[in-house]
């Protein structure tokens, strides 16, 4: 690294650690009656929101008081937390309050941030949008609302014909779509919650609920406590919190699992003990094709599918995976066991993996072949991590290569459906996909004249100064170029507004209007409650306002074929409410207008959603939801299951009705193992995993201004093995430099903390904006989802005093 940019680096990191404000004290969260309802009081109104943070999507009640969030207390009606709320759930209300919230749009001239005009911010970027509309890229999120993301999508792909929009889920989540599209031709889970109340058996792969999901780990633990017994079997690759609750710990190396799972389906196989009557009714074998792999991949015989896993011996996967042969056979007579129930939950280390698509493919084939599917219990669950990365990206469809209601760009007839829905000119919609997060940054810090062709991009809710991997190449190298324009949307000052050119400020949570969808395909709905601070405005009002200006400036993607605004909104006389002013965007729900527009999809991939107003009335509704014969509107539990889910036939035990080989039955994958992209060697002996704490929300830009959560957690720090730290002469608490051939950062060493990584490993959370640990991160991905894997590359550790003399 230059010492230019390290200079810089430090300073901005320095300035960042200046900059954060513990929230207005004045708030009193959380409350709670004596009798755990909610408490009396004349001036005080109580309204239901689901929880700002996790993809568990517990709900909350808010207290408001004089236009003031003043208390949250857990919503007992609420079926996904019954009135419970872990510690950020409690502390949500703080995220509004933190001092240096940013109340005014500001722009970057001559290196120095000026207060403009909405009015000049909204010109400022429909003028550098129309020079060059195919140049531009809309960087979102699975923290976007329903309705921010369905405006977002139809904005690009309706409006500007671009497909340059892609959202934070990436990081998140596309290892987990394509895991489900290659096994059931749709994505997102079957199963439910309902699975946690009922399994005999929990399995986490290399995650960690008891941090990251703790309501929904709550079920579980809860059901111990009341004597019920489940085994819950941990696999990690470090011992967390979910290992302590844990009966069995089964420590694995990196990428350990996908051996694993072909250990569970070789012994299953061997044995002759899988479910034979499941897999003949209900499922094929599939392989990847020896030349270029496709995510179909081909049909494979039972044969040939035995001969390939033949070699997955438990002595095998023991040398791969470093688990005892003895604890695979353990697992495999588990599977094997019909009179138990198994639900498999899984996250980031899943996901974050060079071969994502391929180990979410296998533990589904786990459950199928042994038949542990579709029962309530019975269950392979990914966990999504953010609010709505369901609800806004993977259902409506913000990613480069989609379109909403599970089309995608590339199919023609795909492409005539939404401009027919749309009422779009034929042909308005771009055949080719836009770029995927990764290379949309790459194309965005490359030069303009090396052939970087995305010169200006808007940035909504999320924070990828901090969050992308390998951030000196795919975000630092963005400074000093003059033709890049960096616009962001947020709520505070962050690394990724450090080197913003225009700088948004956002509305947020109960400061808008807003629609979220979680882990269970559970769609929520809140309404505005207080109003947001300043000039600060709602995201979806942003992108309107943008499209409206296009309008004018004369952008014909911006009108319909009827020459009318895209975003057309009409009062009950047919009249325009000017909706792209925002003296008047809460003249009407415009979330309802969007979402009653964005309903018509939802019936393409039987994801139906009922009518709004139903959901005003819900703790959320699990789609598919069906109108019954009396009007009233049913949601479904068990995808795929004939008990439960609507479009399984009369008769049917289970269809699996989007199938890829269009036969009704699901793919039971083979994949060969393959070792990390990137190990330690003599240079850099040390495996790093990254990832979160349970006090913080991601890069901590709202619970890092929350002052109880701050203290409880207030700093980032590298987790080591005892042994290790003392060959190396490492004490506790003290500092270290990270390092890796992409970059370094210098953090605290904890020594049997919370998390304890075996000899060889270290782990850092990315919370700390001071101590960036995605400068040490590695940027590849899998090959079909494009995801990155942060969980694991080569590191280095140094004393601070050996690096400096
Ligand atoms: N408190 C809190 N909760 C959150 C969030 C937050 O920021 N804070 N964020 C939310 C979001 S968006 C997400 S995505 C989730 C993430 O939730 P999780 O995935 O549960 O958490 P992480 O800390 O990202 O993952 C760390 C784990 O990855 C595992 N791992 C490492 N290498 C491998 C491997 O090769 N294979 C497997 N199978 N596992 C491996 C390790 O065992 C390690 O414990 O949390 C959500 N919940
Ligand atoms: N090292 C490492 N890096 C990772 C991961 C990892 O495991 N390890 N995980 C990856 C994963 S799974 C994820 S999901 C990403 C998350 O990465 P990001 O999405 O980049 O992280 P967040 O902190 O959630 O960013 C959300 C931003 O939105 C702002 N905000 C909050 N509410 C609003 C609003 O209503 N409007 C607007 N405009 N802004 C708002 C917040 O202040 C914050 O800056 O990180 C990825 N990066
Ligand atoms: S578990 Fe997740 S959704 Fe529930 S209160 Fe905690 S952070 Fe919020
Ligand atoms: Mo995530």
């Amino acid at each position: 690294m230059d010492t230019k940019r390290r200079r810089f680096l430090k300073s901005a990191a320095m300035a960042a650690a200046g900059s954060m404000v513990a929230s207005d004290t004045r708030l009193s969260l959380p409350v709670l009656a004596a009798d755990g309802g909610l408490p009396d009081g004349d001036d005080v109104t109580w309204n239901k929101a689901p929880c700002r943070f996790c993809g568990t999507g517990c709900h909350v009640q808010v207290g408001v008081e004089s236009g003031r969030v003043v208390a949250i207390a857990g919503d007992k009606a609420a079926d996904v937390n019954k009135g419970l709320l872990c510690v950020k759930g409690y502390h949500v209300g703080g995220i509004l309050y933190g001092k240096d919230r940013l109340t005014k749009p500001l722009l970057r001239k001559d290196g120095e941030l000026r207060e403009i005009s909405w009015d000049e911010a909204i010109t400022t970027i429909a003028e550098r949008i129309m020079k060059a509309p195919e140049r531009f890229a809309f960087y979102g999120s699975g923290q976007w609302t329903i309705p921010e993301g369905y405006a977002a999508q139809k904005f690009m792909k309706g409006g500007l014909g671009n497909n340059h929009i892609d959202p934070n889920a990436r990081l998140c989540m596309a290892s987990a779509v394509t895991g489900f599209l290659a096994t059931y031709g749709v994505d997102e889970p079957a199963g439910c919650y309902q699975d946690l109340d009922e399994c005999d058996v929990l399995i986490t792969w290399g995650n960690n609920p008891a941090e990251m999901h703790p309501i929904l780990f709550s079920r579980v633990t809860d059901r111990r406590s009341r004597g019920e017994k489940v085994t819950l079997i941990d696999i990690g690759t470090r011992r967390t919190r979910t290992t302590d609750a844990a009966t069995e710990y089964l420590e694995m190396k990196p990428h350990g699992d996908v051996a694993i799972s072909l250990g569970i389906m070789h012994l299953l196989i061997a044995n002759e003990n899988y479910d034979k009557s499941f897999v003949e009714k209900h499922c094929n074998f599939r392989g990847p094709e020896a030349d270029t792999p496709t995510l179909q991949g081909e049909a494979i015989s039972e044969d040939e599918f035995r001969k390939r896993i033949a070699k997955y011996t438990p002595e095998h996967v023991e040398e791969l995976s470093g688990v005892p042969a003895d604890k695979i056979r353990m697992l495999a007579d588990l599977f094997a066991n019909r009179d138990i129930r198994i639900t498999s939950l899984w996250c980031m280390g899943m996901n974050q993996h060079t071969m994502g698509t391929a180990i979410n493919s296998l533990v589904h084939g786990v459950h199928l072949l042994s038949g542990h599917f579709g029962r309530p219990g019975d269950a392979p669950t990914s966990l999504t991590g953010q609010p709505s990365a369901c609800g806004t990206v993977r259902e409506v469809g913000t990613l480069a290569h989609a379109l909403p209601g599970g089309r995608v760009v590339a199919k023609p007839e795909h492409r005539s459906q939404c401009e027919e829905l749309w009422n779009l000119k034929p042909g308005s919609i771009n055949e080719v996909p836009g770029y995927h997060t990764v290379k949309m940054f790459e194309q965005f810090t490359k030069p303009t004249e090396d052939g970087g062709d995305i010169d200006v991009m808007l940035v909504q809710v999320t924070n990828p100064g901090q969050t992308l991997p390998n951030l000196n190449a795919l975000f630092n190298d963005k400074e000093g170029l003059e033709n890049k324009f960096l616009i962001v949307s947020d709520v505070y000052p962050t690394a990724t507004t450090r080197l913003a050119d225009l700088i948004l400020p956002a509305a947020m949570w109960v400061e808008k209007n807003g629609m979220f969808g979680n882990s269970e395909r559970r769609t929520q709905q809140w309404f505005k409650m207080v109003d947001p601070p300043g000039e600060a405005r709602d995201d979806c009002w942003m992108t309107i306002a943008i499209a409206h200006k296009l309008f004018e400036l004369g952008h014909e993607g911006m009108k319909d074929k009827d020459g009318e605004f895209i975003f057309a909104v009409k009062d009950d006389e047919g009249k325009e409410i000017p909706v792209w002013e925002f003296e008047h965007y809460y003249d009407t729900n415009v979330d309802k207008h969007l979402f009653e527009e964005y309903r018509g999809f939802t019936t393409m991939k039987h994801k139906n959603l009922a009518p709004y107003e139903e959901y005003v009335k819900a703790r959320g509704l699990r789609w598919p939801v069906v109108e019954q014969e009396d009007g009233s509107w049913r949601e479904t539990r068990f995808r795929f299951s004939g008990f439960d889910d609507p479009f399984v036939a009369e008769g049917q035990e289970f269809d699996f009705y989007h199938s890829s080989s269009n036969d009704g039955r699901a793919q039971i994958w083979f994949h060969e193992y393959t070792p990390p992209p990137e190990m330690p060697d003599s240079e850099y002996p040390f495996w790093l995993c990254t990832g979160r704490v349970l006090e913080h929300w991601h890069t901590g830009t709202m619970t890092r201004r929350v002052a109880p959560l701050n203290r409880a957690m207030p700093t980032a720090y590298v987790e080591m093995h005892l042994e290790d730290a003392n060959a190396a002469n490492i004490r506790q608490g003290e500092t270290v430099v990270v390092e890796s051939r992409r970059g370094t950062t210098e953090l605290p060493v904890w020594i049997d903390g919370r998390g304890r990584p075996p000899r060889g490993t270290v782990f850092v959370p990315f919370f700390d904006e001071t101590k960036l640990i995605n400068n040490v991160t590695l940027d590849a991905c899998d090959p079909f989802s494009k995801q990155p894997d942060y969980k694991k590359c080569a590191v280095r550790i140094r004393k601070l005093s050996e690096v400096k003399s």
